[in-house]
């Protein structure tokens, strides 16, 4: 597969960035060039995630960036955790799932939510891939509404037992640890680290996507398991903690269609300025022309928009809405971009020899997971009017 990738840069948004920032979006981008983008094609056409870049994603730091060093991490700031998704994802949303739920959904609720036992036993394993967790809060019935969740657990001594069933939970199939989302005899909300070989935890494969091809998704079931009580994360309880989650994920996604985008005009672009229709290259012409542009403009747009949020979550003061804007708009920016480009390139759109359908496709996914399209919109209307129109 073609990788000339050149990222455009139309405002000098660059001149925004550190050298650290810059340093750690080479090192990103020539590990994805490397080792994700000759192969990434094949495994989504298998429908196998590449397992063996796990370890690698650890060494380029993709594991808990702004994670603390104490624990793993490289202590980076929220620019940083953006950009290395905007280049992960440039090779492949599922890639970027990886890293993220690892990130934002594993480490992020024991990093805030654990106690130091925890955050000892588990962080630094994580950071490296030594171990993987997945994020349990969907459920078959559950899925927008979270907070209507029946997976539930009851004391049993010095531990919990635990039911339920949670669905479309990526990397379960191979996850060592599931941070889990239940109920308690109060039906208040926890969040439960339910380890690999537990009795009763199973995570059977979802099969046949045609989208995230290159991801794992599963269920994660729970008949009976007995959970020790020092696995409950004790830091916060109630809807509001998996939320935190979400808002460190959505934004990391935010940054993450930025890559995709840029990766199909990227391809339009060359495709458009070498494939000669009527005696010229199709990009003298101006529809072709017209696509281009405006693929240019709502990337630009797309950029400082993520720049700006990164600089609000370095000073902690983003708020879910705020995530909510960019994720909902640079999502759907990518897809419509996606789309235009794929029919820049005619026919060889469609073939894995381009990047571009793979991406449209895993944007399916990416648009309707961490929050549909329609229920980001719905965030943003509940913080305009005050009126919740769930
Ligand atoms: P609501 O009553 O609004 O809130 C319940 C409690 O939570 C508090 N809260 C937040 N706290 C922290 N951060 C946030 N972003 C928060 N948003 C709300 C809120 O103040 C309240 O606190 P308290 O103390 O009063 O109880 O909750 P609701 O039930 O009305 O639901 C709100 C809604 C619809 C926005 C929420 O349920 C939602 O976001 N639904 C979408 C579900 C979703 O995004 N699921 C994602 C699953 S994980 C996933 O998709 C991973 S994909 C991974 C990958 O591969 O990349
Ligand atoms: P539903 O909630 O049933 O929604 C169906 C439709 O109804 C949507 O269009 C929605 O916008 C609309 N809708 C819902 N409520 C309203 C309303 N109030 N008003 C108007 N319209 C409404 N979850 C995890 O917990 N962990 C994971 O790791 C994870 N990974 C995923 C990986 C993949 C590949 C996919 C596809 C999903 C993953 N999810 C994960 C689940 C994902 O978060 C949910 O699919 C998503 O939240 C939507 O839930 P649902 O599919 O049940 O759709």
């Amino acid at each position: 597969m073609n990788d000339n990738f050149i990222s455009p840069d139309f405002y000098q948004i660059d001149d925004l960035l550190s050298e650290e920032h810059k340093l750690i979006r080479e090192s990103t981008r020539q590990w994805v060039s490397k080792s994700v983008c000759p192969i990434i094609e094949d495994y989504a056409q298998k429908a196998e995630f590449p397992k063996h870049l796990v370890k690698e994603l650890g060494e380029v730091g993709a594991f808990g960036p702004y994670i603390p060093q104490k624990y793993g991490g490289a202590g980076l700031d929220q620019i940083s955790y953006g950009i290395m998704m905007q280049e992960i994802e440039r090779g492949d949303s599922g890639i970027r799932s990886t890293a993220s739920v690892q990130s934002s959904l594993v480490m992020f609720p024991i990093w805030k939510f654990g106690s130091e036992e925890q955050k000892m036993k588990f962080l630094p394993k994580l950071a490296t891939g030594e171990i993987m967790g997945c994020f349990g809060l969907t459920e078959p019935d559950h899925g927008s509404n979270p907070s209507g969740m029946t997976t539930n657990f009851k004391s049993d001594g010095d531990d919990i037992i635990l039911n339920g069933s949670k669905m479309w939970i990526s990397n379960s199939p191979f996850a060592d640890i599931a941070v889990v989302w239940a109920k308690d005899e109060n039906k208040r909300i926890h969040g439960v680290i339910v380890e690999r070989g537990m009795k009763g935890f199973t995570t059977p494969e979802t099969h046949n996507k045609w989208s995230l091809r290159a991801s794992a998704t599963g269920e994660l079931i729970f008949d009976n398991v007995r959970v020790p009580k020092k696995n409950i994360l004790p830091g916060k309880s109630g809807l509001g903690a998996p939320l935190m989650c979400l808002d460190s994920a959505r934004y990391g996604i935010s940054w993450g269609a930025i890559g995709v985008a840029m990766d199909c005009y990227n391809t339009a672009l060359k495709y458009s300025l070498e494939r000669v229709q009527f005696g010229k290259p199709i990009a003298a012409k101006q529809l072709q022309q017209k696509k281009l542009a405006e693929m240019l403009t709502e990337i630009t747009k797309a950029q400082l928009l993520s720049w700006k949020l990164g600089k609000l979550k370095n000073e902690d003061t983003a708020t879910s809405a705020q995530i909510s804007l960019a994720k909902r708009n640079n999502v759907d920016m990518a897809m419509n971009i996606a789309r235009e480009s794929r029919q820049v390139l005619g026919g060889m759109g469609i073939t894995g020899e381009f990047s571009i359908m793979r991406h449209m496709m895993n944007l399916e996914s990416v648009i309707t997971y961490e929050g549909t399209h329609d229920i980001h919109l719905l965030i943003l209307g509940h913080d305009i009017t005050g009126h919740n129109a769930f």
